[in-house]
């Protein structure tokens, strides 16, 4: 495959120290510029302050980078032609030579395929409200029941259907935990409400978790941490259900679907929150990043 890992990525991966992968499609396509690419720059930062390296991952003219360099940065956050990638538009992406972001799919297999073990996003994608008409499942979910990596993110997006995608997840044999929680966050809000089966409290909990899945081997399938934002950075519980309930109308009377829901759902929350729910999402990010990288470190601790 026309991967192309970078040398430090690569070198952490053989020397066995923590790396964190990051994916890119919140940069291109869930965040304004030019606020996104200094969030891009950030959330590395914030991997370096945490002891691991980070692997920005997106596709670049064709060629399909585990680890960005700042001019690949720049590409992804400046570019208005960039694309959104989910795992099953990579290999048209690079037979073409494309360049697009990748989603958590995308991120996750990248990431599986070049032996990084912990990914940090923002929240992942899942079964949308108005399945039974639509059929719209986030793509994120399959991959994850095919992939042994470790996701921390702030659960799922809150403008998707929450029951249904925790559903889906045991069905398709994700494993689910709570980060210092016996709830399941709610992106946004630090709880949609639902109860998780597991809760864990340190990153050596988790490492714990990650050594025990991987000696048993087949079948692999993802481990989701599920980490809230603070309840005092969260978005207004009543101004998020308010503003969703307008949103979910507005794209069904724009027709708005595919991959275009969830890039103007969020969208639509930032502008009618007046910021407040793009706050409240980089503080969910830049938590779950903070985590990924000191699972990242315990887990490499276990193995030396
Ligand atoms: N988390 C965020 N912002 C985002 C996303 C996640 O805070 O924009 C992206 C992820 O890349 C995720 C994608 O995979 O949204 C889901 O899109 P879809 O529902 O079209 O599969
Ligand atoms: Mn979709």
């Amino acid at each position: 495959m026309s991967t192309q890992v970078s040398e430090e990525v690569r070198e952490a991966l053989h020397e066995g120290r923590p790396v964190v992968a990051l994916e890119s499609t919140i940069i291109a396509h869930g965040l304004p510029r030019p606020r996104n690419l200094a969030v891009a720059r950030e959330l590395e930062s914030l991997v370096r302050a945490g002891g691991a390296v980070p692997a920005t991952i997106a596709v670049i003219d064709g060629v399909a980078h585990v680890g960005l360099d700042e001019g690949g940065l720049i590409r992804i956050a400046e570019d208005p032609a960039v694309r959104k990638l989910g795992h099953r538009d990579i290999a048209p992406a690079l037979a073409t030579g494309a360049t697009g972001a990748t989603t958590v799919s995308a991120t996750a297999w990248l990431a599986d395929a070049a032996g990084i073990r912990v990914f940090a996003t923002g929240g992942l994608g899942g079964v949308h409200r108005g399945w039974t008409e639509t059929q719209d499942e986030s793509a994120d979910l399959r991959l994850l029941s095919r992939v042994g990596i470790t996701v921390v993110c702030a659960g799922v997006k809150s403008i998707l259907d929450v029951p249904a995608t925790l559903q889906r997840l045991e069905t398709l044999g994700v494993t689910v935990v709570g980060y210092g929680t016996g709830h399941f966050p709610g992106f946004y809000l630090a709880s949609s409400g639902e109860p998780v089966d597991w809760t864990l409290r340190t990153p050596e909990e988790v490492a714990g978790v990650i050594r025990a899945k991987e000696g048993l081997g087949e079948p692999r399938a993802a481990l989701i941490v599920a980490n809230p934002v603070p309840v005092a950075e969260q978005l207004d519980p009543a101004l998020h259900d308010r503003v969703l309930g307008q949103g979910l109308a507005a794209a069904k009377e724009k027709g708005i679907g595919g991959q275009a829901v969830t890039p103007f759902l969020l969208e639509y929350l930032m502008v009618h929150t007046g910021g407040a729910s793009l706050e409240a999402n980089l503080a969910a990010v830049r938590g779950n990043v903070r985590l990924a990288a000191r699972i990242a470190a315990a887990h490499a601790d276990d193995g030396a």
